[in-house]
């Protein structure tokens, strides 16, 4: 028997958990949420409804992307989509932090001020495949208010949003750049970074019509890059570069990353100890209140994530561990795109991330 995923074509994290298993030929069967399912199999398991989940052919429950592809790289062993070099390995793990928590700002924003209509009918379809087109708009507009409720929260408003779309369309440009000349981030084979990236450079950014037409126009190569990425033309196979090499295009996506992302995630570490010192025996919130960004010059405000920082400690913890040239390694990398923030990361309260939730460490 297969393993299933539940998960749906619309959904930014089921795009980033299917091309894994794609890419590392796991024998699974996609599944749609369906009413049954989520009352039946995840809330009852993870708490709350949320895709994708995979289910284990011995019945085991998987949440989370991330815990999804480790499970599977130990499990399934084979080529390892974890570069073993320290500047590889850490800046494809940066890349996983910024597809994940901070690319989701501008899928949410063109999904929603470009692609509302046609998202209703895609969240019908899914959560009824076998309903009416009448069963399908309701539900399809019920399920959507609630992720349109998330917008203003992630910090998508009219001040904001010239600022989105200058840096998303300067993020194209950049990638395009360097998938002009790279199949990947670090040569002919797909990294945790990549994986991170496609989360919203496909559902949202590829697959919503308005926002594909707009990366297809602007960044063909990152609509190639998408399509290997989602149907990979060779599973299991391919190198990372020679010699732990950091290719140049990498260089400015990694420092818009540190300029937009690390000193909002250091005002929610702040936030995050100053509640936990309050709090020391409290369920972990999902948000300890609002926190700034700012993004091309404009500052706006997003609600201060607890799982981001479970996401941060991922390369901040391997980057912590390194030592020697490994570490020097990892620090002219991090010279080159102004990382200071992420080298001097002021992290006062750590989190874990237990049984499908962010907890207190
Ligand atoms: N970090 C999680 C996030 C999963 C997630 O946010 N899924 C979205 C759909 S793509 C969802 O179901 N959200 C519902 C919610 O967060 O309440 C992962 O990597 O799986």
């Amino acid at each position: 028997m297969s393993h299933i995923l539940y998960g749906a074509p619309a959904s930014l994290f089921s795009g980033k958990a299917r091309a894994y298993l794609d890419w590392k030929r796991i024998d699974y069967e996609e599944r749609p949420p369906s009413p049954k399912v989520m009352q039946e199999i995840i809330i009852p398991n993870v708490g709350y409804p949320v895709v994708p989940v995979v289910e284990k052919s011995d019945g085991t429950i998987l949440q989370d992307t991330t815990v999804i592809i480790d499970h599977f790289e130990a499990e399934a062993g084979g080529p390892s989509v974890y570069p073993d070099t320290p500047a590889q390995r850490l800046a494809a793990l940066l890349f996983e932090l910024y597809g994940d928590e901070w690319l989701v700002i501008p899928a949410m924003h063109y999904r929603w001020n470009y692609n509302e209509e046609w998202i209703y009918g895609e969240f019908g379809r899914s959560a009824l495949p076998d309903g009416t087109p009448e069963e399908q708009v309701a539900r399809g507009r019920q399920t959507g208010e609630r992720f349109k409720g998330f917008v203003p929260m992630l910090g998508i408003n009219d001040a904001t949003i010239p600022a989105i779309e200058k840096s998303y369309e300067a993020l194209l440009a950049d990638l395009d750049a360097h998938f002009a000349d790279h199949d990947y981030l670090f040569g002919i084979r797909p990294s945790i970074g990549d994986y991170g990236l496609i989360g919203p450079l496909y559902a949202h950014l590829y697959r919503d019509p308005e926002s594909g037409k707009l990366m297809k126009r602007l960044a063909p190569n990152v609509a190639s890059w998408v399509e290997r990425m989602i149907d990979p033309p060779a599973p299991l196979s391919g190198e990372f570069l020679s010699d732990d090499a950091i290719p140049e295009t990498l260089i400015p996506i990694l420092r818009r990353m540190m300029a937009e992302q690390l000193p909002h995630l250091q005002a929610v570490a702040k936030l995050y100890a100053d509640w936990a010192n309050d709090n020391p025996d409290a369920d972990v919130p999902r948000a300890v209140g609002m926190a700034p960004y700012e993004i091309e010059s404009v500052v706006g405000q997003r609600f201060a994530s607890t799982f981001s920082l479970w996401m941060l400690q991922r390369p901040l913890d391997f980057y912590r561990g390194l030592e020697g040239e490994s570490r020097s390694a990892a620090n002219a990398l991090l010279d080159s795109v102004d990382g200071g923030d992420f080298q001097n990361f002021d992290l006062a309260r750590r989190v874990r991330f237990e049984n499908h939730r962010v907890v207190q460490a």
